[in-house]
């Protein structure tokens, strides 16, 4: 079924009247959804099939070392749309931060919403587990971190690990680590998938939900567990200062001439080099052009990555993993003999460029009847 008749198929008719949104708000969002995973447009179609007809998934989430800044970020996607359907896409049956109930009563519906979808439900795992101690640093309702996880994790059909401190530990395991703080997957004793970044962006989380629910199977994960379709390009590939960078103009101080122009920030510090995410294609909050660290003139910190963000210092220089120009780039000089001409490379990289960009105008207008104005992107520094 193409986007336009799935647009006035039933099912979607009726989520419109169930929610009170438009259609095309609710199209806009699936195609959002298929953008960031980059699936084609055929996939617009199934996603808003399933996400308008299949049963909800339980979800049950725990928090345990952490901000709440996961839960604050999927909240704060801003646009009216977006917080029905996060709660209509999955069945939110457990959330400490979220819940109306406290106490004894909390805990009794995670058991019953447990045992209601044994092996069906999928845990998601907020902030990390202290471990020193046999793990008295972190208790709820009487059971320390390590034991309700375990517990939770049992008759799960899938876990995932929300934000760096469950990806890989995070700010509470910032060196010297008092607590002996790990990651969810390490209290596992497997790789488990997961959503880093602090807070993590939410859309990643949506994608990661909608693509069980649509597919029946989580995405694809590089070997740490990070779903490929986010994090397997450098900050660096994509960001909008990457001109600067490789002309050599540098920001060397804040407030200074080179940071008010928009120049790279790479000498303040800038971790996006050696960090792999797709903060700069996605952007934050949905407030539109140059909503991510570095779109705002701070230099990325790598809060995806382990061994960077809580433990490098953030005025350290980054590891050039690569100097290659970014993705939406003709290639300035083609090597010889690879097999691939001149010509293709520009066409390649075109529509590597127009999907990108297409992504993330779809991103930035989510919920918005606007006419974009393709012509002109306010985040290119002058
Ligand atoms: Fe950690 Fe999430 Fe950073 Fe905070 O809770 S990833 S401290 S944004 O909230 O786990
Ligand atoms: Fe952008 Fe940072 Fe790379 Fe400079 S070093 S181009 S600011 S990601
Ligand atoms: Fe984190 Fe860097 Fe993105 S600090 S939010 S990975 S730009």
């Amino acid at each position: 079924m193409s986007e336009n008749n799935i647009e006035n198929d039933e099912s979607i008719v009726a989520l419109e009247q169930r929610l009170g949104i438009s259609r095309r708000s609710f199209m806009q969002f699936c195609a959002a959804m298929a953008a960031t995973m980059g699936l084609p447009n055929d996939a617009v179609a199934a996603i808003a099939k399933a996400v308008a007809t299949k049963k909800r998934p339980s979800v049950i989430w725990l928090h345990f070392q952490e901000c709440t800044g996961c839960t604050e970020s999927l909240l704060r996607a801003e646009h009216p749309t977006l917080e029905k359907l996060i709660l209509d896409v999955i069945s939110l049956d457990y959330h400490e931060t979220l819940f109306a109930a406290a106490g004894h009563q909390a805990e009794a519906a995670r058991r019953a919403a447990m045992k209601a979808n044994k092996g069906k439900y999928i845990l998601v795992v907020e902030g990390a587990i202290p471990t020193k101690d046999n793990g008295i640093y972190c208790k709820i309702g009487g059971q320390t971190a390590i034991e309700m996880l375990k517990e939770c994790a049992a008759d799960a059909a899938a876990v995932i690990a929300i934000g760096s401190c469950a990806s890989w530990g995070g700010m509470p395991s910032t060196p010297p680590n008092p607590t002996g703080s790990v990651s969810a997957g390490e209290i596992l004793g497997k790789v488990i998938p997961n959503i880093p970044g602090c807070p993590p962006n939410p859309y990643n989380f949506l994608s990661t939900v909608v693509h069980f629910l649509t597919f029946g199977k989580l995405p694809d994960v590089d070997d740490i567990g990070r779903p490929k379709f986010a994090y397997s390009r450098l900050i660096h590939e994509n960001c909008e200062r990457r001109a600067h960078f490789d002309a050599g103009r540098f920001a060397m101080e804040f407030g200074d001439d080179g940071h008010r122009k928009g120049y790279c920030l790479y000498k303040l510090g800038c971790k996006g080099p050696e960090t792999y995410a797709n903060c700069p294609s996605i952007l934050f909050g949905d407030v539109g052009n140059a909503s991510w660290p570095v779109g705002t003139g701070h230099p990325c910190i790598g809060c995806t990555e382990k061994g960077v963000a809580f433990t490098k210092p953030i005025h350290e220089l980054a590891v050039l993993k690569t100097i290659s120009p970014p993705v939406g780039l003709p290639r300035i000089i083609e090597e010889q003999g690879v097999g691939i001409t001149i010509g293709a490379a520009v066409l390649t990289a075109a529509v590597a460029g127009a999907a990108f960009g297409a992504g993330k105008q779809m991103a930035q207008n989510l919920g918005k009847n606007v006419k974009l104005d393709e012509g002109h992107d306010e985040r290119t520094p002058s």
